[in-house]
């Protein structure tokens, strides 16, 4: 520690000026996204068009513009709905919600003037720029030193491209998802069947064996991070049905063995308006005593779980509280919004002081590393400077490194030593 860092921090202004620069230069393991490394081609969506067409602007389109119809609007090709989207929401009505302001920051970030032009000038703007060098600009820009990949070994496109055995940039780390195994086991056996696993709709022994042996040959392939699953608000444990005869008998006996984590998002309402496609999930409170059960029963195991309803978080929290091999990370889609972001780290630095890790993505599109990231920073920079200030107000000597030390766990470290 230079003496620099060692010295007490003594003013509003030095602490304010310490956490900005602590939370700027510190580069983020971001633990979840749907981005791909460039070796998986088209699967990796980026540029302004499909910024634009991001599915939360969708959702905030079709009920600002209800003369277009859903049907309507999916026979646009994507550039169209790009149009539509940037005429609705950008220029015939304010930007001022998250998704929408998020893509005007990327914009200002990239260099690209801001203002009703803002889709042309940026489509200019993409015309010369390769793949490549758009992942080092996002990169470098969001600070994200890592990006978790989200890999379906049940997706076609994806498993070919494993298949291939691809040049990996080690950006981009793996985390292999299993939603079809865990929530449509009935589609799953063909599909496992075809890739070679004697699995049968029955569960006998031989079964749990094939689904154990599909999940070791897909984590050697991958090398994943962590094991995860998307869940509904009404996820039941144990429930008799399929997915916790497999989440009992093959997913946590692996993830002990193997020393994988098991992350749990839980909380969706898949397809409450089926017409808006990926727009169309919405969210639903979790009954927890079902994470109490699973943590309790598998002190060996450790679990990443974030949960989709706001009024879940604070039951998180406490949980967390109760069981060391349990970590809460992110605000996870509808809460990633600055007012529940500062809500959500308020409550988790006051309950599980830096044992939490505050914030993923989430992108679908490589550009919005840039936007997601601006934005979290802000918000966790925001709680981190009244709860330091809270701290100094006891007298405590509160040195710049220590500040380093705490935003490093909060951004990467805690996820590290977690995954081991
Ligand atoms: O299941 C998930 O990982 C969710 O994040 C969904 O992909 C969701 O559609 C999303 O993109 N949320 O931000
Ligand atoms: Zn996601």
């Amino acid at each position: 520690m230079t003496n620099a860092e060692a010295r007490p921090i003594r003013t509003a202004k030095a602490l304010s000026d310490s956490v900005d620069r602590a939370v700027a230069e510190t580069p983020i393991i971001d633990m979840h996204t749907h981005l791909y490394a460039p070796a998986f081609g088209s699967l990796l969506l980026w540029g302004v068009d499909e910024l634009v067409t991001y599915h939360y602007l969708i959702a905030e389109v079709l009920r600002t513009d209800r003369s277009v119809s859903p049907g309507e609007f999916w026979a646009m090709t994507t550039p169209q709905r790009a149009d539509h989207i940037w005429r609705v929401l950008f220029v015939e009505n304010e930007p001022i919600s998250e998704a929408r302001r998020g893509v005007l920051t990327t914009l200002k970030q990239l260099g690209i003037a801001p203002g009703p032009n803002g889709l042309a000038e940026a489509r200019e703007y993409f015309r010369d720029v390769t793949v490549e060098q758009h992942v080092d600009t996002v990169l470098r820009l969001s600070n994200v030193s890592s990006a978790v990949m989200t890999n379906d070994p049940f997706d076609d496109a994806e498993r070919a491209v494993w298949l291939s055995g691809p040049e990996m940039d080690p950006r981009f780390r793996a985390a292999m998802r299993i939603d079809p195994l865990l929530n449509a086991w009935d589609t799953a056996v063909p599909k496992l069947k075809a890739m070679g696993y004697g699995v049968s709709p029955v569960f006998t022994q031989a079964t749990y064996d094939e689904v154990r042996r599909f999940l070791d040959d897909w984590a050697d392939r991958m090398d994943p991070l962590y094991l995860a699953v998307s869940l509904p608000s009404d996820f039941a444990y144990p429930a008799g049905d399929a997915r916790s005869r497999i989440i009992a008998n093959c997913v946590l006996p692996f993830c002990r063995e193997r020393g994988l984590p098991f992350a749990l998002m839980v909380g969706v309402k898949r397809l409450v308006n089926p017409d808006l496609r990926l727009a169309g999930d919405s969210v639903g409170k979790w009954d927890m005593n079902v994470l109490d059960r699973l943590c309790a029963e598998n002190p060996e195991v450790r679990f990443l779980v974030t949960v989709l309803a706001r009024e879940n978080q604070h039951e998180l929290c406490v949980t967390a509280r109760k069981f060391p091999n349990l970590l809460p990370f992110g605000c996870w889609w509808f809460l990633n919004n600055p007012s529940l972001i500062l809500e959500m780290t308020r409550m988790r630095v006051e309950l599980l002081g830096f044992s939490f890790v505050p914030q993923h993505s989430d992108a679908r599109i490589l550009d919005q590393l840039v936007y997601k990231w601006e934005h979290s920073r802000a918000a966790i920079a925001t709680v981190l400077k009244e709860k330091y200030a809270d701290l100094m107000a006891t007298g405590w000597p509160l040195t710049d490194g220590d500040i380093r030390r705490d935003v490093e766990q909060l951004l990467g470290g805690n996820l590290r030593a977690f995954a081991g």
